[in-house]
């Protein structure tokens, strides 16, 4: 290509790239009185900026070719910043490996533009392979937190397995969001952990974390392949982290959207009646394992205690956001509940890219208090159907 040529072919790309990522979203047209969808999704792998990916040095790259492709932007931490929205993404490249980014919208719904550059995460001294799904936490002790899993080969695994893998909570703190300590990897006494969540406040002194136990990377469990769910313990220190003893506070259960494993999504937001808690459940099927989000509340006093849990999920994939590297996955470890009581929530599809989801607190508290809980039998479910439908039909002349 002429120099004069990939000077005008730069531009060009740069301006088509602006107008991708200022593309205004807008909500869709569905109705369920709980949230409000988007039809866009907020964040892919196409937001990363230009020069992420190419070299634009005419003399070492004079055909303009993309030097470091960027596959997916999902599973990304949320929180609100000088009144903006900053998502922490899982970022993936061409190779696979994923890294932290952050973009920043004015208002959470479209033009989240990426920083200038990815986030710098100091390793520890057993270097991880892959870093994925940061939750971000303002804590009480005044530290924002990113909390993720640490990905590396399994040691025990003879040489001839190249995937077996071992995960662990990875955990780092910032002050100004740019520069991060690392600290050392959570302990507990699961031989492997994934979405370990940091609880915002101090409890009874200590800091306090929901964990995921898991007997293998992709087995969960207590030991030996039983029991399992989401767990629940505390540390002394955030320098020396380690839970003596976990309690599993929602177990996963036969025949529910959280039959095969559950983990915590993002940091509860706290109520007046509870800590909103958001989840996500996977259950087996045909087409291989489907992934949904749901809610429930627990205890404002001992964030342990289930106090509302309403059956089956909140938000599933749709059509739309089903196809991706791992389809049929709904997954959220961000969202952002803003002062005037507005919450937006952020989940990621297929493994692949962002879409936001809108409600508010009272109507999430209607929702997770309000909604029947899973009458776990079909029998049982009709007859919570039948008692709505028979309410529902004395009152169907005043519509008519
Ligand atoms: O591929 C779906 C998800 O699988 C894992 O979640 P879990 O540990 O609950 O199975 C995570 O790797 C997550 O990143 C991924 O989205």
């Amino acid at each position: 290509m002429l120099q004069e040529n990939f000077n005008q072919k730069v531009k060009e790309l740069i301006e088509k790239h602006d107008r991708f990522v200022t593309k205004k979203n807008e909500p869709l047209d569905d109705y369920n009185g709980i949230f409000k969808r988007y039809k866009n999704p907020v964040l892919t792998g196409k937001h990363a900026p230009f020069h992420w990916r190419f070299d634009l040095d005419y003399s070492t790259n004079p055909n303009l070719q993309e030097r470091l492709g960027v596959n997916a932007a999902f599973n990304a931490g949320a929180m609100e910043h000088n009144g903006n929205i900053l998502l922490v993404s899982r970022t993936e490249g061409y190779d696979r490996k994923s890294f932290f980014a952050i973009a920043e919208s004015p208002n959470g719904i479209d033009n989240f533009k990426f920083w200038d550059y990815p986030l710098t995460i100091p390793e520890t001294d057993e270097p991880d392979t892959n870093t994925y799904d940061m939750r971000f936490v303002k804590h009480e002790d005044g530290w924002i937190y990113g909390l993720f899993c640490a990905e590396r080969k399994d040691k025990n695994a003879p040489a001839s397995d190249t995937s077996a893998a071992d995960a662990q909570c990875g955990i780092a703190r910032t002050k100004d969001l740019k520069n991060w300590d690392r600290l050392p990897d959570l302990k507990t006494k699961s031989p492997q952990q994934r979405n370990v969540v940091l609880h915002p406040e101090f409890i009874d002194g200590k800091y306090a974390f929901y964990t995921r136990p898991q007997d293998g990377f992709i087995s969960t469990g207590t030991g030996g392949g039983t029991g399992g769910g989401i767990g629940w313990g505390f540390s002394d220190s955030m320098e020396n982290p380690v839970i003596e003893d976990e309690k599993i506070i929602d177990e996963r259960v036969y025949h529910t959207i959280k039959e095969v494993k559950n983990g915590i999504g993002p940091a509860p937001i706290k109520t007046q009646k509870g800590w909103l808690q958001l989840a996500h459940g996977v259950r087996g099927t045909a087409a291989g394992l489907r992934y949904v989000l749901y809610l429930f509340l627990t205890d404002l006093k001992d964030p342990s205690k289930v106090i509302a849990s309403p059956g089956g999920f909140f938000i599933a994939p749709s059509v739309d956001e089903w196809v991706g590297d791992v389809p049929n996955v709904a997954f959220s470890n961000g969202w952002v509940a803003k002062e005037n009581g507005e919450v937006f929530i952020y989940y990621a599809s297929a493994d692949s890219r962002m879409y936001v989801a809108t409600s508010t607190i009272d109507l999430l508290l209607d929702y997770v208090i309000n909604t029947p809980s899973d009458a776990l039998r079909s029998y049982a479910s009709v007859q919570q159907r039948n008692e709505l439908i028979a309410k529902n039909l004395k009152l169907m002349d005043k519509y008519k």
